[in-house]
């Protein structure tokens, strides 16, 4: 563990570069069930490394979603129940990972003594690993990744500049969060001047939906229910919907953001059945609602604006929980 926080960004960054320029094969990791920052940061690493003559192994708990697979590099991409268990490496890279825990079974294949350098923009990552490169004001891991190449001296091409692109755009919701500082305009400019089609990544990251989304929303939203004087609203999809429309996870995605994002609406809530009895709540509040105190009620957490839980006991036992415990703020 180490204490990052008081460090200067500059020094972690020229450790970083020390790190990567002393070691030869690396195994690139990042946390489970990856997003676009998750996904894009293992592959930039990937593409630094390459371009600096080293090898890389990049292995993941779960597959790149299919709507990543534009991205350099993703072929490469190894589940960890995949990795051969001779692989062969003499360091480690974690991206995106807030704990140690969130690599996955990985954690369990990995040697305490192997050298890992811990990359991260989570204001919570307790400083897992022997070297780290940590910065909370990042928006993204990949923001801090364009500050990487430019310390190795890597030469910037399209292939690299989508990978932190992607990682921008994602995590900042398409240039929308409290995180879309000018730094990341600035750098999202220069990676347009690289190469970056804009346009074609916003139209296939924000604006495609898959059809098991769209048959979910249209269940979801002929449930749509409001209490409070429509300060809080919610939905939810029953595993009935989920086996009906064929929907994976990843399809489930952004379905709480229909209730949240009503007119007048301060918390938005959504109610997946996970199995017989069993319902995992996603929260969203604009300004009011602090989700997270709410979610952790229930033994969940997350973040003021954004958390989740999971209940057990029949759909009217949940949400009746739930409403009561936001009730407690909105009423
Ligand atoms: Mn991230």
């Amino acid at each position: 563990m180490k204490e990052w926080r008081n460090l200067p960004y500059e020094q972690m960054l020229k450790a970083a570069t020390a790190f990567i320029q002393k070691h030869d094969r690396f195994l690139i990791v990042s946390h489970v069930n990856p997003d676009g920052d998750a996904i894009s940061s293992t592959l930039a690493v990937a593409y630094m490394l390459k371009q600096l003559g080293k090898t890389y192994i990049a292995v993941n708990e779960d597959d790149i979603p299919e709507r990543f697979r534009y991205l350099w590099g993703y072929e490469d991409w190894l589940r960890t129940e995949q990795l051969p268990p001779d692989a062969v490496y003499d360091a480690v890279i974690s991206v995106d990972c807030a704990d140690y825990a969130r690599i996955g079974t990985l954690k369990d294949r990995l040697s305490p003594a192997t050298p890992h350098l811990n990359i991260d923009h989570h204001s919570t990552n307790n400083g897992f690993g022997s070297e780290v490169l940590i910065r909370e004001e990042a928006a993204a891991t990949a923001e801090i990744l364009d500050d990487l190449a430019d310390f190795l001296g890597v030469t910037w091409s399209k292939d690299l500049a989508d990978c932190i692109y992607t990682g921008l755009l994602t995590d900042t919701g398409g240039f929308r969060y409290s995180n879309t500082s000018p730094a990341v305009l600035r750098k999202a400019s220069r990676l347009v001047e690289r190469g970056v089609q804009a346009s074609e990544l916003a139209q296939c990251l924000l604006e495609q939906i898959t059809s098991a989304h769209v048959q979910l929303l249209q269940r979801a939203l002929s449930r749509l229910a409001f209490e409070f004087d429509g300060k809080l609203a919610w939905i939810y999809v029953t595993l009935q919907d989920i086996a009906e429309t064929k929907a994976s996870n990843e399809d489930l995605e952004g379905l709480v953001n229909y209730p949240k994002n009503i007119e007048g609406v301060e918390t938005g809530m959504l109610l997946k059945e996970v199995s017989e009895g069993v319902y995992k709540a996603s929260l969203r509040s604009h300004a009011i609602v602090d989700v997270a105190k709410v979610a952790q009620q229930f033994g969940g957490g997350g973040h003021k604006r954004a958390a989740g839980c999971t209940i057990e006991g029949t759909l009217q036992e949940a949400a009746e929980q739930l409403v009561k415990e936001v009730g407690l703020v909105l009423k």
